[in-house]
């Protein structure tokens, strides 16, 4: 797409400028959601850039996410991760925030895990379960707010991408043999995902909305890393850390708030670095 902010010359001189000065050349990339960050400490033969130094990047803001990118390896697979994505609810352009899959796409990545924290609207889920995303709902997308929105450069991809086929089947598999694996406690779920803006949370109404039009999980990320990355050609995977359960009744005490998100994720912190770990270094890409 056209923008300045996304555009190919932008994101090959930025991909170009990683090359260069880290030497490594990663198959995979990785983004890290809410309170997920310390999954960056169990790579080996790390190289940590912050995005302040990496010239054309956004910079990340909100409390609770880092912005860091990390070169390092996870047994012996070069992965590039992102500690911290950028969010449209904290200003950056949906381009800015999709410009990343472009740079990855760029310096040779051929795949991508993109993480998140959800709240579960399916009443089966529990707090501390994963959902591996099958599927989305693309609200902002659907109403006009598309990162593809605007010129298309067919040097990153169609004009009128599917998006029945955006998440990798193989990889999701092989993610759902990675969480059982290394025992991870909660359950193992398959669902969709609905991507909201933010950075308020639903209300109650709008959970009921959600449930009927078919999620299992809400949040406010994901979705157009995953639509961008699709669309360059790289294959996607991504799951959700359930932390929190979406309400459903008007005159509950509780609400939803982001130190709960930040606390499911210490809790299971340790778990998921072993089995994102663990994927990392045995997932095959053929
Ligand atoms: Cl309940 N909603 C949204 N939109 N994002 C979340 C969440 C809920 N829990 C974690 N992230």
């Amino acid at each position: 797409a056209g923008t300045e902010e996304n555009s190919y010359e932008r994101a090959d001189a930025i991909a170009r400028y990683l090359l260069e000065r880290t030497g490594r050349r990663p198959e995979l990339a990785v983004v890290l959601g809410s309170g997920l960050g310390g999954l960056g400490d169990s790579l080996t033969d790390r190289q940590v850039l912050p995005y302040a130094e990496i010239p054309g990047f956004p910079t990340s803001t909100v409390a609770g996410h880092q912005g860091n990118l990390i070169f390092g390896k996870a047994g012996d697979r070069d992965v590039v991760l992102m500690q911290g994505r950028f969010h449209a609810y904290e200003g950056y352009s949906v381009h800015q925030v999709t410009l990343p899959m472009r740079v990855f796409h760029l310096m040779g990545v051929r795949a991508v895990l993109l993480t998140n924290a959800a709240g579960g609207l399916n009443r089966d889920y529990a707090v501390g379960d994963v959902m591996l995303i099958r599927d989305h709902l693309n609200l902002p997308g659907l109403v006009g707010c598309n990162p593809l929105r605007g010129p298309n450069d067919e040097r990153l991809g169609p004009r009128f991408p599917s998006t029945s086929d955006v998440y990798d089947k193989r990889m999701r598999d092989q993610l759902a043999e990675a969480f059982k694996q290394c025992n991870f406690p909660g359950a193992t779920r398959l669902g969709v995902y609905v991507y909201q803006q933010g950075p308020c949370y639903e209300s109650v109404a709008e959970c009921r909305m959600l449930i009927t039009m078919g999620a299992d999980a809400v949040g406010m990320s994901t979705v157009p890393e995953a639509v961008v990355a699709h669309h360059a050609g790289l294959r996607v995977c991504a799951f959700s850390l359930i932390t929190n359960m979406a309400l459903l009744e008007w005159d509950s005490a509780e609400k939803a708030n982001h130190e709960e998100v930040l606390q499911t994720g210490q809790l299971r912190a340790d778990q998921l670095k072993s089995s994102v770990s663990h994927f990392l270094a045995n997932f095959s890409l053929d």
